[in-house]
């Protein structure tokens, strides 16, 4: 042993002694500073003494600093991996990087936020205009699962897809940008859920319904749920030239009106297929009025609820068939040809299920019941041999429902109230339990594995876990080494801020033989659902700035109203004015123009810088009016000047030493 290491461990000895108590002292040689340091003794007693006086002031234990050294990143240091999290009601994905947990950026979706002006200029209102329903623009959505494009079942870094579940509706967002190009609302449901899922090659974006209503959402009384009511799978043709969804494309396949939870596409030997949770089996829709239960209780009574799995390839072609019918707008297969066609199947699924995920081989499907402390475990392979063999009864509605013995591979019980499974590098899964409060770790079995199908390990998580995150744990080849627990109660975990708290997530290091907590992340906007975790390296077509002056950010091309230095005017035609700006260290010019009261405003603001980060905001007061113009940016705004008055209007991003007097006079003239 090296002096420094003797050193170390005969000061936690004296330590013990005088303090009674083995935690904060341990540090020096839980970290094994000595060891390592023993090519220069002085250096390491220095840093030793220094840690050592750090944690004693600080009260921090051994276990405290590693998970500090774990996570802690320098400054100028990019993160590893980025998360892409749902921001929940905000209606927003925030970017956090991991190990660090610092939040990097917060994307608007699905409701108007200031500092990017989305939802203000012209060109994003039309984004949120796309998810209009009823012919009304909403102004939030609540967000719930991410979902990255994939190439080969494993993330590109290109596109990101998140659904808004009260609304049925799914955001775009270019993975260049970081920015939301386009919002889609379903045209046959009006809540989803088991959304937003891609196929291997992002093919198709899955969105299933949550709770039953009619087709469309039209009106059908309650009494008459089991006929009228039904339910969907949506899948959403991405067209990756355009970067757009292409609704012409896509189509749905009509359910029986249970209720779909989460899905997952199949890989490897089950590309092609998609499996979702469906609970609510027994119809329930609640009191009605009446004497009926509620439907806490109603949806609970049946011991097993459904796996549905439909071949989504099969599907295409029978649309492509003409097999389909239009329905609001887009084919629809409806269910009796879905099940002539072999293409809808149910498998009976343990209590009020609610995740379904899909082992990184493509092989298996775990699936937990929210009331049942396993997982059960179905394999593709006997899934097939079992609709081969025509072991199958039909439902109430004619769909087959498979035999559960002969689709199941194993069942493995975890704890109270599984959830959602992730997958490692090292043939681990991850459940989360709810009602247990952690996350617990089996190992996977199949073929030339002795011990699968086991129960491992079982990390305490504070509290209440809903999704889990393993960094590319749902691809067909996760990378471990993280994992993060998104627990839906904070409770004590940090300071008080009123009734309503932050949720919490926590970052545990997977890599090891035991789980390790390293840090927790107060989430204080909105309840985030789902993350996915990518390796900030696959992530290598982030724009600096836009590629030329004058880039329209949601079109991604050169803008039509794109203005240059010295090109900038004021043209009135009638009472429509319009304003061809530019912004640049320290000037926006025009710095003046006059309207009348009443006239229609129309400024198109051009960026002409190309510096990185030399963004420039933009706010008109009086008029709502806030936008953020990055480097090359185009952004246009159109107000009626209805108030006469005296307008100052600025750069609102501190850009320069004379970011103050980038600024201009607008008047309204009576
Ligand atoms: S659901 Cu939230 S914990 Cu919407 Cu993915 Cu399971
Ligand atoms: Cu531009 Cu401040």
């Amino acid at each position: 042993m090296s002096k420094a290491a003797n050193f170390a461990n005969e000061r936690v000895n004296r330590r013990t002694m005088i303090k009674g108590a083995a935690g904060v002292t341990a540090t020096g040689a839980a970290l094994g500073i000595g060891a390592r340091m023993n090519g220069n003794d002085a250096q390491a007693n220095a840093l030793q003494e220094s840690v050592e006086s750090i944690a004693e002031a600080r009260g921090l234990t051994p276990q405290d600093i590693r998970a500090a050294l774990k996570t802690f990143v320098p400054s100028g240091v990019h993160d590893d991996y980025l998360v892409f999290s749902s921001g929940g009601q905000s209606g927003q994905v925030l970017v956090i990087g991991v190990p660090s947990m610092r939040l990097l950026k917060v994307i608007a979706v699905f409701a108007p936020e200031p500092w990017q002006g989305f939802g203000f200029s012209t060109e994003t209102q039309e984004v949120l205009a796309g998810g209009a329903v009823n012919g009304q623009v909403l102004t939030y959505g609540d967000t719930h699962h991410p979902g990255l494009s994939e190439t080969d079942g494993q993330y590109d870094g290109q596109w990101l897809f998140i659904n808004d579940k009260s609304n049925a509706r799914i955001g775009v967002i270019d993975l260049r940008d970081f920015e939301t190009k386009q919002i889609v609302k379903n045209p046959h449901i009006i809540s989803n859920h088991g959304g937003t899922f891609v196929t291997p090659n992002t093919e198709y974006i899955i969105d299933g319904s949550q709770y039953a209503t009619p087709h469309s959402w039209t009106y059908a009384p309650l009494e008459s749920y089991a006929d009228a009511y039904r339910g969907a799978m949506t899948f959403w043709k991405f067209d990756r030239d355009a970067g757009r969804i292409d609704q012409a494309q896509s189509f749905s396949v009509e359910l029986p009106p249970y209720w779909n939870d989460l899905a997952d596409a199949g890989k490897g030997p089950s590309m092609g297929w998609m499996f979702s949770n469906t609970f609510n089996t027994e119809l329930s829709y609640g009191t009605g009025g009446g004497d009926l239960p509620p439907v806490e209780v109603g949806a609970s009574q049946r011991d097993m609820d459904y796996l549905t799995i439909i071949n989504w390839e099969k599907a295409a072609e029978v649309v492509a068939a003409g097999k389909a019918e239009d329905m609001s707008g887009m084919p629809m297969i409806p269910m009796s040809v879905a099940v002539e066609e072999g293409l809808l199947w149910l498998v009976p699924e343990p209590k009020s299920p609610h995740g379904a995920d899909v082992t990184p081989d493509g092989k298996y499907i775990v699936v937990s019941g929210k009331l049942d402390p396993h997982v059960t475990v179905y394999s593709f392979e006997k899934i097939q041999q079992t609709i081969a063999d025509g072991d199958y009864e039909p439902d109430a509605y004619g769909v087959p429902v498979l035999d559960f013995e002969s689709c199941v591979e194993a069942q493995v019980e975890l704890g109270l109230g599984p959830l959602h499974t992730q997958f490692d590098d090292q043939g681990f899964a991850y459940t989360s339990l709810f009602l247990d409060s952690g996350i617990a770790r089996w190992r996977l079995g199949g073929e030339g594995i002795d011990d699968g199908w086991q129960l491992i390990d079982m990390i305490p998580m504070q509290y209440n876990t809903g999704h889990i995150c393993v960094a590319e744990g749902d691809t067909a080849a996760p990378a471990g080494k993280y994992m993060i627990g998104m627990n839906k109660w904070a409770l004590d975990r940090f300071h008080p801020v009123g009734p309503l708290l932050p949720q919490n997530f926590q970052l545990i290091d997977i890599s090891g033989e035991e789980l390790e907590l390293i840090y927790d992340m107060p989430i204080g906007i909105g309840e985030p659902h789902y993350v996915q975790m990518i390796k900030s390296e696959r992530l290598e077509n982030i724009w600096e700035v836009y590629p030329e002056v004058g880039w329209n950010s949601i079109t991604q091309s050169p803008s039509d109203v794109a203005t240059q230095i010295s090109e900038e005017r004021v043209e009135r035609d009638g009472n429509n004015v319009t304003v061809y700006m530019t912004m640049i260290r320290s000037t926006i010019r025009p710095d003046f123009f006059e309207v009348k009261a009443g006239d229609t405003v129309t400024m198109h603001i051009t960026n002409v810088e190309m510096a990185m980060d030399a963004t420039h905001g933009f706010v008109m007061p009086g008029q709502n009016i806030n936008l953020s113009i990055e480097p090359g940016e185009t952004t246009s705004v159109t107000y009626v000047a209805d108030t006469e008055g005296t307008y100052p209007y600025y750069c609102t991003e501190f850009c320069s030493a004379l970011h103050l007097e980038m600024m201009g006079y607008f008047l309204v003239s009576p």
